[in-house]
């Protein structure tokens, strides 16, 4: 089976590199905000199960293009002999020294390669990009070509009535935004240049599809199980000491902080983005009244009239805030609408846990906890977070290298799916959690995932 190869050529800084990094997934390509940031022509493989499924080719920028094309011209060649020009001019003594980035961004194509053009949408056409596309054009290999809307995309027309003269195949592709299905999309077209590639990209694409599904399943099952860890998260207090409950809340909300964190590495990296930089606007601030009061937390649960209504269809569930030592649903209102329950003893509630007395051991040795959390909006709350931080990821470009910033939504659930989370929590809290309602927990997260799977 032949393997595309394809180098990935145009005008320094047009995002070259970006492309190269997003097709292959592969975040240690070099990308910079600088002209000239790659230097010699690197090939990074495409790997699904191992295997080697497409090669780019991430070369310098054309400095020179119209020098190169008139050393071309400079003889009289005809159409059959243009690709032997090319190699003559590889060839020439003095032309690595004169022409570095030309040679080095030819010698791939004329050992083979395809071509990768990448122009930017945002300039008018200029006789250099002429010259480009003229030279690329001689060499006579398969080529498609790429508008990157780099900025306010105002020369699109042209280009593309332009670019169809020289290319196969032509798209607008925006690397650091473009989707699963839209590389997908460029897969294809990279299997229609030659015949003898389709086979490696039909196995490409139905390899992508059949991760995806791997990777659901995977991310649903590690999702669920956060959740369910969250939710039941506990920090031991010794009694022998007076300070030990605060010291045990502090330790619950970094504890709660950091494994929220870490389930979002374990993802990013999983999915090879291994420079990943998180940014959070909201922290498990238990301390203060933030799960009730502030609007961010509104956002991600819900607002008091609803938390209400929900926790209330739970039924036992508002045992939730029972456990706190609030009584029945009436004072519950009074206590919701008044912020009574804001303070860390209301719903941080420390738990005297049945424990296991030893022997001899005395009295002062016996644990209780900070924790679990009781507040209602919590379990939804944790939920929301990690669907929004997993399906951002999801189509996470590998060119993307910024800060992934955890953007607060609001959800779609239906009434019945909040109380069912509802529900879930307290089986978790009150140590009455079985495998049907984990397997149910899982289904219904990879529900709520396989929604973004194959949007664009
Ligand atoms: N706004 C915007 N910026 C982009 C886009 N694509 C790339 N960039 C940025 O443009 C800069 C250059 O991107 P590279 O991928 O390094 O470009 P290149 O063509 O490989 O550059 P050289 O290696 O210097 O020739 C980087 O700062 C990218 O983040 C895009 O579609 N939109
Ligand atoms: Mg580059």
């Amino acid at each position: 089976m032949t393997i595309p190869h394809l180098c990935v050529v145009g005008h320094p800084n047009k995002g070259k590199s970006s492309i190269v990094s997003t097709l292959t997934e592969n975040d240690s390509v070099r990308i910079g905000a600088e002209s000239g940031t790659t230097t010699s022509a690197d090939t990074f493989e495409f790997l699904l199960d191992q295997r080697v499924l497409l090669k780019l080719t991430d070369t310098p920028g054309f400095q020179r293009a119209r020098q190169v094309l008139s050393w071309l011209q400079s003889e009289e060649v005809s159409s059959a002999n243009r690709s032997e020009r090319v190699k003559q001019f590889l060839r020439e003594p003095g032309h690595a020294q004169k022409f570095p980035d030309e040679v080095a961004l030819l010698t791939p194509i004329m050992a083979g390669a395809g071509i990768l053009y990448v122009v930017d949408g945002a300039q008018p056409v200029s006789p250099a990009d002429e010259a480009e596309m003229e030279i690329l054009r001689w060499t006579g290999q398969p080529r498609m070509a790429v508008i990157n809307p780099m900025g306010e995309p105002r020369a699109l027309d042209e280009w593309q009535r332009t670019l169809t003269q020289f290319f196969q195949w032509v798209r607008i592709f925006n690397p650091l935004t473009a989707s699963v299905p839209e590389r997908l999309t460029l897969f294809r077209a990279m299997g229609e240049l030659l015949p003898e590639w389709s086979k490696s990209i039909s196995e490409l694409c139905a390899g992508l599809a059949e991760r995806d599904q791997q990777r659901l399943q995977d991310v649903g099952f590690n999702l669920a199980n956060y959740w369910c860890e969250q939710i039941n998260r506990r920090e031991p207090v010794t009694l022998l000491d007076k300070s030990g409950l605060s010291q045990a809340e502090e330790r619950l909300r970094r504890a709660l902080d950091e494994q929220e964190k870490q389930f979002f590495k374990h993802i990013s990296s999983a999915w090879g983005h291994n420079h990943f930089v998180f940014e959070n606007d909201a922290q498990w601030d238990l301390g203060s009244d933030t799960l009730m009061n502030t609007e961010t937390w509104y956002l991600w649960g819900l607002k008091q009239r609803e938390l209400l209504l929900v926790s209330g269809a739970a039924g036992a569930a508002t045992g939730l805030i029972v456990d706190a030592g609030l009584g029945g649903s009436s004072f519950l209102l009074g206590a919701l609408s008044g912020g009574v329950i804001g303070s860390v003893g209301g719903w941080l509630a420390a738990r005297q846990l049945p424990g296991k007395r030893i022997g001899w051991l005395p009295l002062a040795q016996q644990k209780e906890f900070a924790g679990p959390v009781q507040h209602p909006n919590f379990p939804l709350v944790v939920m929301a977070r990690a669907l929004t931080v997993t399906r951002q990821l999801w189509h996470r470009p590998h060119a993307e290298r910024g800060a992934l910033t955890l953007r607060t939504s609001a959800t779609d659930w239906s009434r019945q799916e909040q109380v069912q989370l509802l529900q879930w929590a307290k089986s978790l809290q009150q140590d009455q959690w079985k495998a049907k309602q984990q397997d149910a927990l899982v289904k219904w997260v990879m529900g709520e995932l396989q929604k973004v799977v194959g949007e664009g």
